[in-house]
C-alpha cells in the first residue's frame, strides 16, 4: 500500500497512525496538497491528501473512507472504531468533532496563507478558530482524569483523531496546555506510543 500525503496533515497522519496500529505494511509518498498539487491529483482528482493506493491499483480518498476500508480488512470486531451500537456512535461522534475541528483550523490557516494581507477577513478567521477550540474544549471536558484513553477504556479512533486535532491546534497557536489541559495530557501520553511517535512530522 502507498499512502500519499505528509504527516503534517492531520488527516494523513490519522491514516498513518492507524496503519501502524494495525501493523499493516505501507510506504508513504510525502506530498503536500498545495505544494505538489499536480502529483496529488494523479491519486485524488480533488487534489487533497490523504489518498491510499492499494496493491491492486485501486485508489481510496478521504481519511474516513480510507479508515473504513482499513477497519474492514483488519476486522471490525477489533478495529479502532467499534463495529456497532452505542460504542460505535460514541467513537464516531468524537472523530467527527475532531475532524471538523481540523477542517475549521485549516480554513483559518488557508485564509491567512492564501489571501493577500489586504484581503484577509479576520472575523472569519476568528470564527473558524472559535469553532475549532469549542470542539476541542468539549472533548477536553469528556476526558476522565485517570483514564489513559478517551473512551471505552481502550485505544480507539477517538484518541487518534483527538491527538491529531490537538497537534494541529497547537501548530496554529492555540495554547492547549492552558485551554484544554486534559486533552494536552492525553496527547503527551499517546505520543509515547510508537504509532504516534514514529509519525511525528
Ligand atoms: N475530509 C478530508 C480532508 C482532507 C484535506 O482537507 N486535506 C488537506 C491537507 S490537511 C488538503 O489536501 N488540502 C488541500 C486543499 O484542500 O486544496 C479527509 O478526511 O481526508
Amino acid at each position: 500500500m502507498l499512502l500519499i500525503g505528509v504527516n503534517r496533515s492531520p488527516f494523513t497522519r490519522r491514516v498513518a497512525i492507524t496503519l501502524k496500529i494495525y501493523d499493516m505494511p505501507f510506504e508513504q509518498r510525502p506530498l503536500s496538497g498545495f505544494g505538489n498539487r499536480d502529483d496529488v491529483r494523479a491519486s485524488n482528482p480533488l487534489g487533497r491528501i490523504p489518498a491510499l493506493m492499494l496493491d491492486d491499483g485501486e485508489s481510496l480518498v478521504d481519511s474516513n473512507a480510507i479508515i473504513d476500508h482499513l477497519d474492514e480488512v483488519y476486522g471490525r470486531h477489533r478495529a479502532l472504531t467499534p463495529a456497532s451500537g452505542r460504542d460505535r456512535r460514541a467513537v464516531q461522534k468524537v472523530a467527527a468533532l475532531m475532524m471538523g475541528a481540523c477542517e475549521k483550523g485549516l480554513q483559518a490557516a488557508y485564509e491567512r496563507n492564501h489571501h493577500p494581507p489586504e484581503k484577509l477577513h479576520q472575523p472569519w478567521i476568528d470564527d473558524c478558530m472559535a469553532q475549532m477550540t469549542n470542539a476541542l474544549s468539549t472533548i477536553d471536558a469528556m476526558i476522565e482524569q485517570d483514564s489513559p484513553y478517551l473512551l471505552l477504556g481502550r485505544l480507539t479512533q477517538a484518541d487518534v483523531t483527538a491527538f491529531v486535532a490537538e497537534r494541529l491546534a497547537r501548530g496554529l497557536g492555540v495554547d492547549t496546555a492552558a485551554r484544554m489541559p486534559r486533552l494536552r495530557e492525553l496527547a503527551m501520553r499517546l505520543v509515547e506510543e510508537d504509532a504516534f511517535r514514529s509519525t511525528e512530522p
